[in-house]
């Protein structure tokens, strides 16, 4: 498959968000790939063991930096940082970043992952709030949605 290099974010509903190079494949080259049913509608990454899962609508699958990622900043990811293979969603809060990914499953009917199923929102969807940097260890403020820029930069 052909390697993607993604400038993103993963940003933690617990407030921390932290920016680099992912490189892996993108899960839209991965769909096409193994010819999808047109009738999906959600994607569902399960990790190493089988019990954290998460699963995201497909129209945020398909997008440009939505990858299975196995590299940050030219790195091989380790254990702890979801290597060998992770999945990457910078357009939602981190929980739907699943790590060691071993299986991806492609549904019509949305069911709710590890952390959706103990209280974490099914969408996801990035909140304007405040954030620990990890780049450069500063508090700053972020919009809601995909943090591409801080709003004190
Ligand atoms: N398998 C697995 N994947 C996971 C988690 C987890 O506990 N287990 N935590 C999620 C959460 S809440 C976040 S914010 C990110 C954190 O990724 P990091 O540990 O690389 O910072 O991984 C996500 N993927
Ligand atoms: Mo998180």
């Amino acid at each position: 498959m052909p390697k993607t290099v993604a400038d993103a974010r993963l940003t933690s509903m617990t407030r921390f968000s932290v920016r680099g190079l992912w490189g892996g494949v993108k899960v839209a080259d991965v769909m096409n790939a193994v010819e999808v049913d047109p009738g999906v509608k959600y994607v569902r990454f399960w990790s190493y063991r089988q019990i954290y899962n998460t699963a995201i609508p497909v129209e945020i699958a398909r997008k440009e930096k939505m990858l299975l990622a196995y590299e940050f900043d030219g790195e091989h990811l380790e254990e702890d940082y979801g290597g060998p293979v992770r999945g990457l969603c910078p357009y939602l809060w981190g929980y739907k970043s699943a790590k060691s990914v071993i299986k991806v499953e492609f549904t019509d009917t949305y069911a709710s992952g590890f952390w959706e199923v103990r209280g974490y929102p099914d969408e996801a969807y990035i909140e304007a709030g405040k954030v620990r940097d990890l780049n450069s260890g500063r508090i700053r403020p972020i919009p809601d949605g995909e943090v591409v820029r801080f709003l004190d930069e």
